[in-house]
């Protein structure tokens, strides 16, 4: 029989990456789409699976809808995509980021349990829960210690993900994912945020990309790798819970100064002064400037996943290196801007 699978958060990076991995394995998915006043489905066009997807309304905020929506779709499988999902934000929207990221999910495992507890349940938790890292690389193991609002309401739905496994014996997984990015990846975070910026100074379209704090690491994984280990821990006999990550970290800056190689710039730091510069070592232009306003009032500096569980037990491995996910992502871009089709 066909299985049916209901993706909250589908308009977003991973949900695109995820509609097309469970449709080429035969899945019916239903899509959870909150009303906006926009149309907000560029990016399941641009992975060309919009009409074969069937789109269901749902605010994570809005529990009838929840359980009407679970209940008349009868879902195999749910997989919490949903979420406000930017940090930054989180810091001027805590208490919204609170209900979405952690309520919001108990609202969707309340609906599980009522139900007898019969879909498969996964959640999207983060490599943000372990902040100001205790130890490094971390692993399932390793203490938690969040530095944003967006961290803590991660951490709450994680830990409720596992309760309401323990407690209700719902088949509930919980992916602790590391950074992963893609052509899809919202403009916001970082690493689009410079692929775009680039694509348009190749374009002469920009001069300057201002960042914030370009000695944050982070392990930057591709986002099509990362869907499938979400697929392959509902397929365990037993629920539990993963660390998905490359086990490779990279500044801010790294990325930059691959990102700037891609169009053909080799930059240079000027560290003199109170701001840190990327200057074009061939013309001295400015490429990179630190504006205050992106740095954040509590910073997660270093985060590098130890995936062994995931490649032990999952069988999962990324395909993508930092390199390669890198210049992905510029050539993406400037594609997208020279033909002036930048949506997302
Ligand atoms: P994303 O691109 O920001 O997508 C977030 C999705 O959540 C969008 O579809 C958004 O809908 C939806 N959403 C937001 N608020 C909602 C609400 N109140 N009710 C229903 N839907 C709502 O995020 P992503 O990068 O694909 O990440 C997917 C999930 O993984 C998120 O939960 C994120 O926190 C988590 N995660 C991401 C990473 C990463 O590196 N990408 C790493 C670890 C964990 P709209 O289109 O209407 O805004
Ligand atoms: O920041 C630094 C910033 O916003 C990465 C989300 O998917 O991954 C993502 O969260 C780093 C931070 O992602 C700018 O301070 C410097 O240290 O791309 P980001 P994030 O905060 O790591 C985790 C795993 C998630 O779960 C989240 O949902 O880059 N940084 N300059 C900057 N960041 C941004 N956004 N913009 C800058 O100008």
């Amino acid at each position: 029989m066909t299985k049916k699978a209901l993706i909250t958060g589908i308009t977003g990076q991973d949900g695109a990456y995820l509609s097309d991995f469970l449709l080429k394995k035969g899945y019916k998915v239903y899509g959870a789409v909150r009303r906006t006043s926009s149309i907000n489905t560029a990016r399941l066009s641009y992975m060309d699976v919009l009409d074969n997807i069937e789109l269901v309304s749902m605010d994570l905020g809005e529990i009838t809808n929840i359980q009407r929506t679970i209940e008349k779709i009868e879902p195999d499988e749910i997989y919490n995509l949903a979420a406000q999902s930017f940090v930054q934000t989180s810091y001027e929207q805590p208490i919204y980021t609170s209900d979405i990221d952690g309520i919001g999910v108990t609202r969707l495992l309340e609906t599980i349990r009522n139900l007898g507890g019969k879909p498969k349940f996964y959640q999207a938790s983060t490599s943000e829960m372990f902040g100001k890292a205790k130890e490094s690389p971390q692993n399932e193991g390793t203490p938690f210690y969040p530095r944003s609002p967006y961290g803590i309401a991660k951490l709450y739905s994680h830990w409720m993900t596992i309760n309401y496994r323990e407690s209700w014996g719902i088949h509930a997984c919980s992916g602790i994912l590391f950074n992963h990015e893609s052509p899809l990846r919202g403009s916001e975070f970082v690493t689009r945020k410079i692929s775009l910026g680039m694509a348009e100074i190749k374009n002469q379209k920009r001069d300057t990309i201002n960042l914030g704090n370009l000695s944050a690491e982070r392990d930057w994984g591709f986002a099509g790798d990362y869907v499938e280990a979400m697929w392959l821990m509902l397929q365990e006999e037993k629920p539990n819970d993963y660390v998905i990550a490359t086990g490779q970290t990279h500044s801010v800056r790294d990325f930059t100064e691959k990102a700037a190689k891609a169009i053909g710039i080799d930059l240079e730091w000027d560290v003199n002064g109170s701001n840190e510069k990327g200057l074009c070592k061939k013309t001295g232009k400015i490429i990179i400037s630190v504006d205050e306003a992106f740095k954040r009032p509590a910073e997660t500096d270093h985060l590098l996943g130890d995936s062994s569980k995931a490649y032990r037990e999952l069988e999962w491995k990324p395909s993508v290196n930092f390199e390669s996910l890198v210049e992905m992502m510029v050539d993406h871009d400037i594609k997208r801007v020279e033909k002036g089709l930048v949506w997302f």
